[in-house]
């Protein structure tokens, strides 16, 4: 008899993991500057679903390795993804009050101290990579940083998100939409895949069909999150129906509702598609991909 896989458990332990690892990586708040690292630790701190290193964890996973060996590089994508949420809250982007369900960082430390938490965030990030080098991971590692930095840089994330500044309140096409989000949200998440199919020794070929299947989980999960801020309840943690209070393109916006959440299913079938040559091992990551676009936050 199989007993059926229970992704909440797996899901808990992995960011029981991840969060006691956090705690460790970044600077206490008693040390100098400690303002600063408050600020840190209070958006770092705060919860959230830790999606992108247990997605990197279970990267490694699928290919047979086990999370030790990805948790500083797996910590490091959470925090790029925290410094991204802190300057996206800021009153230049999204202008939020909320985030995680709580003030957004500049609501409690100000402005200034906002930006500094998420410029430090960025590059804290890289440095426990660079302090955390498994053995004989040399190679891996260099690859890992390249990667990461295109995700996170213009080519990646902060360019997916200027391209969705200067659309705002334009009229914008689906293929420029799914370009900017490909960018902006889905750029880290399939990096995270990659690293920890990378880090956990798979073929290249199995790098390959891991990174298709977390392009497709990075795409599904802003059509859920665009869904989401219509139909969210109040554990979305965020300020609901932000995306038409700004006037943003969102999928829903451009194809109705219900063609979203097709779309959201189809891309989904794709990210499953493209696990076929994994074994049970994999199981994690097709779990994942069917909680990204039915989750409720
Ligand atoms: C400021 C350079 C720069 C980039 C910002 C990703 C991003 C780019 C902004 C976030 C805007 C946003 C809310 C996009 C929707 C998708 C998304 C990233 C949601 C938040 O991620 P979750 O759901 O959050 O993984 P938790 O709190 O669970 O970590």
């Amino acid at each position: 008899m199989t007993l059926a896989f229970d992704l909440k458990k797996y899901l808990d332990k992995r960011r029981a993991i991840v969060d006691e690892a956090l705690e460790k990586f970044v600077p206490h708040h008693d040390i100098w500057p400690a303002r600063l690292h408050e600020a840190i630790r209070y958006s770092l701190l705060a919860g959230g679903k830790r999606l992108r290193p247990i997605l990197s964890i279970a990267g490694a996973e699928a290919v047979g390795a086990d999370f030790e060996k990805v948790l500083p590089s797996a910590c490091a994508l959470e925090m790029i993804h925290t410094y991204s949420l802190i300057h996206d809250d800021l009153p230049a982007m999204d202008d939020d009050d909320l985030r995680r369900g709580n003030p957004t960082n500049h609501k409690v430390f100000g402005e200034a101290m906002a930006i500094l938490a998420g410029d430090s965030l960025l590059t804290h990030a890289f440095q426990v990579i660079a302090s955390n080098v498994p053995r004989n991971s040399e190679a891996a590692i260099v690859e890992v940083i390249k990667r990461l930095a295109i995700a996170s840089g213009s080519l990646g994330m902060a360019g997916g998100q200027a391209e969705d500044l200067l659309s705002e309140k334009k009229k914008i096409s689906l293929e420029e939409l799914e370009r900017l989000h490909r960018h902006k949200t889905g750029k880290l998440i399939q990096v995270s895949v990659e690293i920890g199919a990378i880090l956990g020794g798979a073929t290249p070929r199995q790098v390959e069909s891991l990174s298709r299947y977390g392009e497709c989980i990075g795409l599904s999960f802003q059509i859920a999150d665009d869904i989401l801020d219509i139909e969210g309840g109040e554990e979305i943690g965020k300020d609901i129906g932000s995306d038409v209070a700004n006037e943003k393109a969102t999928y829903p916006a451009l194809m109705g509702l219900e063609e979203s959440k097709r779309l959201a299913k189809d891309i989904t079938d794709k990210a499953l598609r493209s696990l076929e040559d994994f074994d049970f091992r994999a199981d994690p990551l097709r779990e994942i991909a069917k909680y990204v676009v039915y989750r409720k936050n």
